[in-house]
């Protein structure tokens, strides 16, 4: 008995101060948010675009079939780093959107909401970002403000190359808060954006190992956002391969996924839309300058891909690999702000640094296989991200290379880094209350167990709606109808069954109308993009 004691003794110290001092021992998080990447465009997921390092991830992780983001840059952003809904944020459209009597467009982190670098700084994390930021750094909120202790940030994307054609507000880079020209020595030479964003970001990790601290890396990748732009020897390589045209690449990525597992063989590939042309059709001079559009936007992809494994390199030579969780998603869903003809304008090559190119509907169309509808839409195709969790240390074997199929959303990334980081989520924070955050911890699917979610998920942007309980969703696009679908029998929305089940979505408008109410959901009053993607065609594009 006494040799029990002798022995348990010590062993039960040993817990103790393990758990009160093992600070070392709580796992680093990094999060990849892709800008503009569909559901379908990394191999993982069914493309046809080569992506090996988020594949291997994909393979070691857990990668989830229902991911969902916002429509939109900013207010995915907002949510992301928040854990609550862009609106309660302030970020109820971009950060543009400024309107101080508005409840939700303010255009920057409101004092209401506390970003998880702010958490995780409190609860001894070295907290760093690298990349596009769109949270309002022109309206007083920008990375340094809100939590982060190392940055290298643009204010809104759109930085590929030291010297290229810039928008006003592109021109520069800010290092620790400190503007800087984008081409400056101090950030290298020769760089494209993906990889710089990178390097950055080890470099702040090497900072956090020398303070003996684990860290919350922000990885915030300015690509596939437009303007299409790549280093040229890697568009070379994808030339001439589109000339097989969307339509077939789009039937060959739905049988991929649905070998995959990814998406249901009984879901029907949603049509391609009216406003696009059947590949077919095209006259070959067209067809070859869509070929040569959507080579750039695979070069781009190749790059995301090739800079995420540098990132694991350089982790794993640091001995964090095992310890960090990685998470990758993208912001929205695939962008066919370029209208059916897409766009290419600009000098020099096609993807060059002087060169302005978008995507446009068609090819967006097929980065959102098989959903339908694009960025801007709460439909699938505007709001389904890839995402992939990798962590070694926290996935026990069985469950590398799992599907994770039930539901999940941006804010369920705060209280995940809260749970896993040991941190306190607070409720007042420098002198202001502090909305409760939405979200539920994804610990649980990494040991393939169910989320304690108990409400639906939400969204609101420029009209378009849609909530998410279980297996229905109920979705409107701005002034339109509101339309259910069942989504266990038919996640790409083709079959509206309110009529049929009208208890249901009354049930679900109603709990839409109690979320907009709690949630500073105004209502949109305009531009109209509900038809975004064939108005382009008569307007202007910047
Ligand atoms: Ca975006």
């Amino acid at each position: 008995m006494i040799a029990k004691r002798l022995f348990f003794f010590p062993f039960f110290t040993a817990l103790l101060v393990a758990f009160a001092f093992g600070a070392e021992e709580r796992p680093n998080i990094v999060v990849i948010l892709a800008d503009d990447l569909g559901f379908s465009d990394i191999g993982c997921y069914g493309s046809e675009i080569p992506t090996p390092r988020l594949d291997a991830l994909a393979s070691n992780g857990v990668r989830f079939t229902q991911f969902y983001n916002s429509p939109r840059c900013s207010p995915t952003r907002a949510a992301l780093l928040t854990g609550l809904y862009s609106q309660q944020a302030g970020m109820g459209w971009l950060d543009s959107k400024v309107e101080p009597k508005s409840r939700g467009f303010h255009g920057r982190l409101l004092p209401r909401c506390v970003t998880i670098a702010e958490t995780l700084r409190d609860a001894g994390y070295f907290t760093a970002m690298a990349g596009k930021w769109h949270l309002g750094q022109q309206n007083g909120t920008p990375p340094w403000e809100r939590g982060f202790m190392r940055s290298l940030n643009s204010r809104f994307g759109e930085v590929y190359f030291p010297k290229e054609s810039d928008k006003p507000g592109t021109e520069s880079l800010f290092l620790n808060g400190r503007e800087i020209p984008k081409d400056s020595p101090e950030l290298g030479h020769d760089w494209y954006s993906t990889d710089l964003f990178v390097t950055w970001g080890l470099k702040f990790i090497d900072e956090a190992q020398a303070e003996k601290k684990p860290f919350f890396l922000y990885l915030a990748q300015g690509a596939v956002h437009f303007p299409l732009r790549a280093p040229e020897d890697v568009i070379a390589r994808y030339r001439g391969k589109y000339m097989k045209g969307w339509d077939l690449l789009r039937e060959e990525r739905h049988a991929r996924q649905i070998a995959m597992g990814i998406v249901d063989a009984k879901w029907p590939l949603s049509p391609r839309p009216d406003d696009s042309p059947a590949w077919d059709t095209g006259a070959p001079d067209e067809q070859k300058r869509f070929d040569e559009i959507m080579a750039v936007y695979a070069a781009m992809v190749e790059c995301l891909d090739q800079s995420t494994g540098l990132l694991v390199d350089g982790l794993k030579e640091r001995g964090l690999l095992d310890n960090t969780l990685l998470i990758f998603l993208s912001d929205n869903g695939g962008n066919a702000e370029g209208g059916p003809a897409g766009v290419t304008r600009g000098e020099g090559p096609i993807g060059g640094p002087q060169s302005y190119v978008m995507l446009g509907m068609n090819w967006a169309t097929l980065a959102n296989t098989p959903f339908k509808r694009y960025k801007h839409f709460t439909h699938e195709g505007g709001i389904s991200s890839p995402f992939i969790m990798h962590w070694p240390a926290g996935i026990p074997a069985e469950r590398r290379g799992a599907l994770e199929k039930q539901p999940a959303h941006l804010v369920d990334i705060m209280a995940t880094a809260v749970d896993l980081a040991g941190a306190k989520y607070p409720e007042r924070y420098h002198d202001h209350d502090i909305l409760p955050m939405e979200g539920v911890s994804l610990r649980p699917a990494l040991l393939g167990q169910p989320l304690a979610r108990k409400e639906p998920i939400y969204w609101e942007h420029e009209g378009n709606k849609a909530v998410r309980d279980g297996r229905w969703k109920l979705v409107q696009k701005w002034r339109g109808p509101w339309e259910l679908y069942d989504m266990e029998a038919d996640r790409t929305e083709l079959h509206d069954v309110s009529k049929e089940h009208p208890e249901v979505a009354s049930r679900l408008e109603a709990s839409w109308a109690g979320w907009a109410q709690r949630a500073f959901v105004d209502d949109w009053t305009g531009p109209d993009h509900t038809n975004w993607g064939a108005d382009i065609l008569t307007k202007p594009v910047d």
